[in-house]
């Protein structure tokens, strides 16, 4: 059984047919992982960046957080270029890691209500890389973790419904209350871990 909850909701902008942000999760013994991306502009070379994105993650499941965001980017080159958070937590250690480049969200919320934003690194992923950082922390015994993209509203981040253990009931609520009409491609991830 998976000690990881996920539940996910996506949207495209208001009058598109296709969503240019792209994510992936997975669970084995020892980790999980979750990363969302999101492809610069719209449309087709938009989808395209954050498949390659994607796609790395997949092919890279085992690799570091920071070695995750280095491969990704040497695969963009040439391309429209994407942001990118990544997520993982170690179960061994029970230590988790977030990277995020560029205009994309992670907000943990731990057992206490106590709500932080991760702050991201400037720039996007294109081939040229700045320098950047991966937070590191220690796993509290339960935790809401919530990765989005721009779509998402700072109005609809401050809602009540995100402190819900229910992940399923997170995505429901935001579905049904968030801002709409959707001024970009939305994509709500979110993620709850308890110790078991
Ligand atoms: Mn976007």
């Amino acid at each position: 059984m998976n000690r990881v909850k996920v539940a996910v909701f996506q949207e495209a902008k208001e009058g598109n047919a296709q969503c240019g942000d792209s994510y992936f999760y997975h669970e084995t013994e020892n980790e999980f992982v979750c990363a969302l991306a999101d492809g610069l502009g719209s449309g087709e070379f938009a989808k395209e960046s954050s498949d390659i994105v994607i796609r790395i993650i997949k092919e890279n499941i085992d690799a570091s957080v920071e070695e995750l965001v280095v491969k990704c980017n040497e695969q963009l080159i040439g391309k429209r270029g994407a942001v990118l958070a990544i997520f993982k937590i170690d179960f061994t250690t029970h230590y988790y890691s977030i990277s995020s480049i560029g205009n994309i969200g992670v907000m943990t919320i731990t057992g206490n209500r106590e709500r932080k934003r991760n702050i991201p690194n400037a720039g996007y992923l294109a081939g040229y890389l700045r320098k950047f950082k991966v937070i590191q922390e220690r796993l509290t015994d339960e935790m809401n973790i919530i990765m989005y993209t721009d779509g998402v509203t700072n109005q609809d981040l401050v809602q009540n419904y995100f402190y819900d253990k229910e992940v399923d009931r997170i995505t429901k609520s935001f579905a049904l209350r968030s801002n709409r009409p959707r001024k970009d491609d939305t994509t709500l991830i979110a993620i709850r871990y308890d110790q078991v």
